[in-house]
């Protein structure tokens, strides 16, 4: 990747902002402020000049200091203290920086009045009329700053994976009854189940590509026909999702679904591949001349390039293409060996069934145990349980197993994580439960370390063996809480925690990263439901996507255990 000066000067820029974000020496973030500048307006190309083997030439304000990071980005492409700083700092930050009129001053204040670390955060700070409370903002800026928001975040609507999978699902029994119509299959973020989706990539074989592109643009459901030809369409559903169609011939079918299916940087590791290969690759198959090599299917291009199949949750150039050539690709989870479900409500809180019917269902879905995991009483508006009820519902709990065969109940609660890290129930109440799932609903806004150190104060207890939805996202509602993930994965394993991937389709939570970090710390993860009524039973299968896409194997998940190894788990302390 080569590096320009003006890639140079924005990484010193961003720089001094964090640096004046966290309050550095004022002579400190002068004088990287000062060589940003002077590396934009500077003529000489920098990263070829010393690629050339010369020297730095002598430039105003850069030292021995700052001319060894000017050579550490030509060379690397990083700065080994920005990388450190954006760590230091949540994620949003950034993001605030780079609003038009919002400085690290300003965002300074707004992250320590109002807790903001992020653009959905601030746009409701916003809307509240927070923000003009504070020293030095006004009505006008208020204003601004939310438009500014609002667009912004326009440009970037996704979807839910559940919900565009739903669309998706729809549009692609439509046009199954396309004339002419071979395959009809979802690619793009939606087939590497990316939590989100931006738009919906539909790939049909057919030899009348026109025809079929013409039966897109008469679904019912298409608020706007955005284009229509020989090959392709892009319509806009009613619900404001974009659905491209692309139509090839069937000798064609593999080459068009890898291409479509991304990512776009597996892509260009594929292509390039090809490429050291004297060969061609693109969405019609792979190419030495006009010869096609490969193209039918996804395995003979893969196979053509000298590696196996890549599951496509994988394909995302996080290491996939170099586990491939090694054969060291994860034999990644798969629905069918989940045993098991650890989170999972019913009518004694806020669920829609008996602890019977979400049993039966379980069992008809073909788990072997749930955890009835209810929330504590601190969540009032869930119905959350007292010590008396939880003792009660350990009675129909005994009675059910009585009942019902092939299916186990375990008693568990989801207990909320207090404020101080302390649970909302006594350790005399948790000890003879099953399971103990500990979750954070409250204070999402408290500053990083305070929340780190809450919730690792909250992993010291004893019976907690599941931390539920670790990052406490709601998509599209609620970011993440800003906490140190790596500090609580490591916390897990010394406590011999799980971690929760909570299926819920608004949470998904852990992520796909979060995943791959706990496989890399040898911390178990739970893929639960967190099912409130015997059909979300279902939400398992979202829960599967992100776990394969964060590499895990069946080995890694607690719920893939068959009960009594289970047991053994709980048991053992
Ligand atoms: P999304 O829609 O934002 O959730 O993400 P994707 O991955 O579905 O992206 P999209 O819809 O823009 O494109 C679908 C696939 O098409 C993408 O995953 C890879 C392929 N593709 C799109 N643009 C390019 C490109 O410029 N180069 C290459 N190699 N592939 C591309
Ligand atoms: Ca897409
Ligand atoms: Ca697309």
């Amino acid at each position: 990747m080569p590096v320009t000066n003006a890639d140079l000067a924005a990484a010193f820029g961003q720089i001094a902002d964090l640096l004046e974000l966290q309050q550095a020496n004022p002579f400190r973030i002068r004088a990287y402020r000062k060589a940003a500048r002077v590396v934009s307006e500077l003529r000489l190309d920098v990263a070829t000049h010393l690629a050339a083997g010369k020297p730095l030439p002598k430039l105003p304000g850069i030292g021995k200091d700052l001319g060894a990071k000017v050579a550490e980005f030509a060379a690397t492409g990083h700065i080994a203290l920005l990388d450190r700083l954006q760590r230091e700092l949540p994620a949003g930050i950034a993001d605030l920086l780079a609003l038009p009129g919002l400085g690290p001053k300003r965002v300074r204040v707004l992250y320590d009045e109002l807790h903001v670390h992020s653009l959905p955060q601030l746009l409701r700070a916003a809307r509240d009329g927070r923000i003009r409370t504070l020293h030095g903002f006004g009505v006008r800026t208020e204003e601004k700053i939310a438009k500014a928001i609002e667009q912004h975040l326009g440009q970037v609507r996704r979807f839910k994976l559940a919900t565009a999978a739903q669309y998706a699902a729809a549009v692609a029994a439509y046009l199954r009854r396309a004339p002419g119509v071979g395959d009809v299959i979802a690619a793009g973020s939606l087939r590497r189940c990316r939590d989100t989706v931006g738009d919906v990539d539909m790939l049909a074989t057919s030899t009348d590509g026109g025809a079929v592109c013409g039966w897109l643009a008469r679904y019912p459901d298409v608020a706007e026909v955005l284009a229509s030809g020989p090959t392709r369409a892009s319509v806009l559903l009613r619900a404001d999702l974009q659905v491209d169609l692309r139509v090839v011939p069937p000798a064609s079918h593999g080459a068009a679904l890898l291409y479509f299916t991304g990512s776009k940087a597996h892509n260009i590791r594929l292509r390039n591949l090809a490429l050291e290969r004297g060969l061609k690759l693109n969405e019609y198959g792979l190419w030495r001349g006009r010869e096609q090599l490969a193209g039918a299917t996804e395995e003979d291009v893969y196979a053509a390039l000298g590696l196996p199949w890549i599951p496509p949750e994988l394909r995302e150039d996080r290491g996939e293409i170099e586990a491939a050539a090694h054969g060291g690709l994860p034999s990644l989870v798969t629905r069918a060996d989940l045993r098991g479900d650890l989170h999972v409500h019913t009518k004694w809180s806020d669920g829609t069934a008996t602890i019977e019917a979400m049993a039966a269902a379980a069992r008809e879905r073909g788990l072997g145990y749930i955890a009835v995991s209810e929330h504590s009483r601190r969540l009032a508006v869930a119905h959350g349980l007292d010590p008396v009820r939880l003792a009660k519902q350990r009675g129909e709990i005994e009675s059910v197993n009585a009942r019902l065969h092939g299916i186990s109940v375990l008693a568990g609660i989801e207990v909320d994580v207090l404020e101080d890290g302390s649970l909302d129930l006594p350790d005399e109440v948790l000890a003879p439960l099953d399971i103990v799932v500990a979750a954070v609903h409250s204070q999402f806004h408290l500053p990083r370390a305070v929340q780190t150190r809450r919730i690792l104060a909250a992993l010291d207890n004893p019976h907690v063996r599941i931390l539920a939805h670790p990052l406490g996202r709601l998509i599209d509602q609620r970011e993440p809480y800003d906490v140190d993930l790596l500090a609580v994965v490591r916390k897990c394993r010394e406590r011999n925690v799980a971690l929760e991937l909570n299926a819920h389709p608004e949470r998904l939570d852990l992520t796909d990263v979060g995943c791959r970090m706990a496989r890399d710390e040898g911390v178990l993860v739970a893929i639960n439901s967190d099912a409130h009524g015997v059909h979300q039973f279902d939400n398992l299968d979202l829960g599967v996507g992100q776990a394969r896409r964060g590499w895990l194997e069946p080995a890694q998940v607690l719920n893939a255990r068959p009960l009594p190894e289970l047991r053994r788990w709980l048991d053992r302390d």
